[in-house]
């Protein structure tokens, strides 16, 4: 048994590719956070362009401006979790408030993590914790199980107003619905998925909005191929590696030093983003 996960399920995360449905927090707690995202988070929708998608956004690493956003990508239950998978030294890569208004067009098409992180290892796991029922009217996640297990497959760039990835990543070859599996989660649940399994989301047809955060878990041996010199958060354990520059926690609730690290962290992202050998090749 591990800290959070029974070795059965934890057998069926290296199988299938992820594990959910977990809790990291009663329904309480997943509504005050909720609350604070749309006090926070709730500035207008997807901008028109895709430079406005490249803007500091409250909805891209969140946990560098707000203490509570802070305190939630450091929340034992879901670190516990993510310790099973890859070990006690962690760090926040990333993380993205994947927010669909009721009854929206916005979806996620089938692609895999790892196509745009440009991290090696391909020790990635994302935790994707739901604020609000996450179903399959509105949109939950669905993942094709075992598909990690074929490593990088290619992807290009879809030019979609209504994909709500930077790139409009997709996978060259769509999986047949029938293999696929929904991840329905309850707010305060969680899922893990690694980092090249496929996932993809459709769009809300439900009346009210589904909202969770996709947070991105990395070991501190993880490293990033790219040119540019990455910031990442150390969560847990002590990182030997020294491969990311070490991002300091908001002190005040979107304050100049917290505005100024996520501006940094959030411009050194996309540059990479850009420059990535491996991205190169799959798209
Ligand atoms: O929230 C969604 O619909 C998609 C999430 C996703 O692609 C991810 O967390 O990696």
């Amino acid at each position: 048994m591990g800290k959070r996960i029974s070795e059965e399920r934890l057998a069926a995360y290296r199988r299938d590719g992820y594990v959910a449905p977990l809790r990291a927090v009663d329904a309480a707690q997943a509504a005050s956070w909720l609350a604070e995202v749309r006090r926070c988070c709730g500035e207008a929708a997807r901008p028109a362009s895709e430079a406005g998608l490249r803007q500091p956004s409250t909805r891209v690493k969140p946990y560098l401006l707000f203490p509570w956003a802070a305190a939630l990508v450091r929340h034992p239950a879901i670190l516990d979790a993510v310790e099973d998978v890859i070990g006690p030294d962690i760090l926040v890569f990333h993380t993205t408030l994947w927010w669909k208004p009721a009854r929206s067009e916005g979806f996620v098409p089938w692609h895999q993590d790892a196509t745009y992180f440009g991290l090696a290892p391909h020790e990635h796991v994302t935790a994707w914790l739901a604020l609000t029922p996450s179903t399959e009217e509105s949109g939950c996640v669905s993942i094709l199980p075992g598909s990690h297990r074929h490593g990088q497959l290619p992807h290009s760039d879809r030019k979609d107003p209504r994909v709500m990835l930077s790139r409009g990543q997709t996978v060259a070859l769509a999986p047949e619905a029938a293999e696929t599996v929904p991840i329905p989660l309850a707010p305060g649940e969680f899922s893990l998925h690694d980092t090249l399994v496929l996932h993809a989301s459709a769009p809300n047809r439900a009346a009210e909005d589904r909202i969770g955060l996709g947070i991105s878990y990395i070991p501190t041996r993880v490293r990033h191929v790219g040119t540019t010199r990455l910031s990442a958060s150390l969560v847990r354990g002590e990182d030997r590696y020294g491969h990311f520059d070490l991002e300091p926690a908001p002190r005040g609730e979107a304050d100049a030093a917290a505005r100024a690290t996520h501006a940094d962290s959030l411009d050194r992202f996309w540059l990479a983003s850009e420059s990535i050998p491996e991205m190169s090749l799959a798209h």
